[in-house]
């Protein structure tokens, strides 16, 4: 067992039974004129995730710790995308639109790639989303179970919105969570810490009421 140091308090983590999860590290969500920006984000605010979330990305590579990547987007066709969600945002800047990465957050496009930074190697499931949550409409909850993973490792974006949707999801789904602080981000700093502080909340030595949250540093250092 690894024992990270977090908050409300220190959790043991049995490597076989630990996944790292990232949540839409995309084009679109981190770069300018992807859906992101399409929404008056200023995408600048997410640059500071990612050498932290590559660093846990190479460090659970090099320990064995199975990696999954998930995608927010839709196809085409938009078949399985809700017309209230596609209503949101200006038009002409709405989700399927024409933008300089493509269509935005459409299954394909140069857009919904993940960055460069933190490309999946062959082997590392990504998980196509077509909501917030991982688990919505996706085979996630089987991969993990197939493996017998109980206890994720969660960085990515946004914190307040795909971050803490999934969690919420795998808590309900009877995973344990760590959220890696730096290793997500939010375009509003204010949403980041107090979507932090609702995981770790309610919480002593067995977990915040959605689990835990620590920083990098000590999980690469448990890593390592
Ligand atoms: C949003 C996400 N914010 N990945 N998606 O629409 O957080």
């Amino acid at each position: 067992m690894l024992r990270i140091e977090a908050e409300p308090g220190a959790i043991a983590i049995a490597p076989e039974r630990t996944a790292l999860l990232i949540i839409d590290m995309q084009r679109d969500f981190l770069e300018p004129g992807g859906f992101g920006a399409s929404l008056g984000n200023d995408v600048s605010r997410l640059a500071a995730a990612v050498p932290p979330c590559r660093a846990v990305l190479a460090a659970a590579r090099r320990a064995g710790l199975p990696v999954l990547h998930t995608r927010e987007g839709h196809r085409p066709d938009l078949a399985d995308a809700p017309p209230a969600k596609v209503a949101r945002g200006a038009p002409g800047m709405r989700i399927g639109d024409p933008g300089p990465m493509g269509r935005i957050l459409i299954r394909g496009e140069p857009g919904h790639a993940i960055i460069p930074e933190l490309a999946p190697l062959p082997a590392e499931p990504v998980i196509d989303k077509p909501g917030k949550g991982a688990f919505f409409g996706t085979d996630l909850d089987l991969l993990l179970r197939n493996r017998g993973i109980d206890t994720l490792l969660v960085a990515g974006v946004t914190t307040e919105v795909c971050v803490h949707t999934t969690v919420r999801e795998a808590n309900d789904r009877g995973y344990r969570c760590v959220v890696l602080a730096d290793c997500c981000a939010s375009y509003f700093p204010e949403f980041h810490a107090a979507a932090l502080a609702m995981v770790k909340a309610q919480g002593g030595e067995r977990g915040g009421i959605f689990g835990w949250v620590s920083a990098s540093a000590p999980l690469l250092a448990a890593l390592d």
